[in-house]
């Protein structure tokens, strides 16, 4: 039985995209404990990196030769190694918060390299790896987390908004972002991110109402990474989170979000349905997020230990170095360049991330509003005067 009646789109071929696969009425939200078993997700590169042949999908992907394929690797590899410094910086007292991503590589970087530069993303804290491919600066990924600054880039530069840490809001600002392109007679597309827990928040409902009623051109990527902080998701869901989408009229596809050329290929088939005026598409990208919530968390205190390892061994970098080493496309001179690539971008992070200076305390007041009202300005007087019963310069 298919999730969905609606058609998920149509392949380049022609060829109708499947909708989510198939699921027995009592499958429960969790999407699978880490086997590759029949578990009815796009995939296109299995656990132990054999390409599998998937006539829908593979027309997607049909240009990604070994050396595209080296380069989603790269992607990966870059951006576990900055999220790890990045995690670094934080345990070392440099940045307040981190919010580590490690597991989902394959589901952010397959998910944003199927993008145009005129798209524009809408995200939630986690997705560090999309802002990367969409062109963020080392140091522009950890100000706001240093207490640096309000936004860690220029939205217009990326065409990816400032993080989002009011879970689920983002959804509902990318469909308004996706009626104003179609509004404004362009092709271009919204992408929002968000995570299994953000399905339960009423923002992405109405966010899909909306945007199924007026066929807006938004992609919602929702990253299943199994747990929102440390409840799991089939406390949640009691069926796969892409069935929610149906009810809305908007078709869903579950992918294997460790398998990065999958994600490339969904995303890919739902933004060209969206450019084409057929409306929103839902991905649910089924991962596992191998590290803390937040620097602030303790895993070890809810993850069962069996499953962490069963999700390791589908590590989604493991993954395509198995492929590419069988087919000889990943010589040593290109790991090598890899690394180097990975260790040059964490090497300026942290020298980027040391050198930002803390901004005067006053100045936090500068930005609220264009024209500041009374309350505003007898906040700012109150602060000032607490800044000068200190001796200490710095402080002020
Ligand atoms: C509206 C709102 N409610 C609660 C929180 C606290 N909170 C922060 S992250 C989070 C869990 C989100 O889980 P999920 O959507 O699965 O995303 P993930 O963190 O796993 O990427 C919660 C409840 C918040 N930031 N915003
Ligand atoms: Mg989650």
């Amino acid at each position: 039985m298919l999730r969905s009646d609606v058609s998920a789109g149509h392949a380049r071929d022609g060829a109708e995209q499947r909708t989510t696969g198939s699921s027995s009425g009592a499958a429960r939200g969790r999407a699978n404990d880490g086997d590759d078993a029949d578990d009815g997700l796009v995939r296109l590169v299995t656990t132990a990196g054999d390409r599998v042949e998937d006539p829908v999908h593979d027309p997607w992907v049909a240009d990604v030769d070994d050396d595209a394929l080296v380069a989603l690797y790269e992607d990966m590899v870059v951006v576990r190694r900055f999220d790890v410094e990045a995690t670094a910086l934080q345990r070392q007292g440099q940045l307040g918060l981190w919010p580590p991503l490690i597991g989902q590589e394959a589901a952010q970087v397959g998910s944003a390299r199927a993008m145009r530069s005129d798209d524009f993303v809408f995200s939630s804290y986690r997705e560090n790896g999309v802002a990367y491919c969409r062109g963020a600066d080392p140091t522009d990924l950890v100000r706001v987390w240093r207490g640096t600054a309000l936004s860690g880039w220029d939205p217009w530069a990326l065409h990816m908004a400032t993080p989002q840490i009011v879970v689920a809001s983002q959804a509902v600002h990318a469909t308004g972002y996706a009626l104003g392109c179609r509004l404004d007679g362009s092709d271009a597309a919204a992408v929002t991110y968000f995570g299994d827990g953000a399905t339960s928040k009423g923002d992405v409902h109405e966010a899909m109402v909306f945007a199924a009623s007026a066929a807006a051109p938004v992609v919602f990527f929702c990253q299943n990474n199994q747990f929102a902080i440390s409840e799991p998701v089939d406390l949640v869901a009691r069926r796969p989170l892409a069935d929610r989408a149906p009810g809305y009229g908007i078709p869903s596809v579950r992918v294997d979000g460790n398998d990065v050329l999958a994600v490339l290929a969904v995303t890919r088939a739902a933004l060209d349905r969206a450019r084409r005026g057929e409306g929103p598409t839902f991905v649910e990208a089924v991962t596992y997020r191998q590290g803390p919530h937040t620097t602030s968390d303790d895993p070890t205190r809810y993850v069962d230990t069996a499953t962490h390892a069963r999700w390791a061994e589908r590590d989604p970098i493991l993954r395509v170095e198995r492929l590419l080493g069988a087919r000889g496309a990943l010589s040593e001179e290109r790991t090598h360049d890899v690394k180097e690539k990975a260790e040059e971008f964490a090497h300026r992070m942290r020298e980027g991330c040391l050198g930002l200076e803390a901004p005067p305390p006053l100045s936090l007041f500068d930005h609220v509003l264009v024209e500041p009202t009374a309350t505003l300005r007898r906040q700012r007087d109150e602060h000032a005067a607490y800044l000068a019963m200190y001796d200490d310069e710095a402080v002020r």
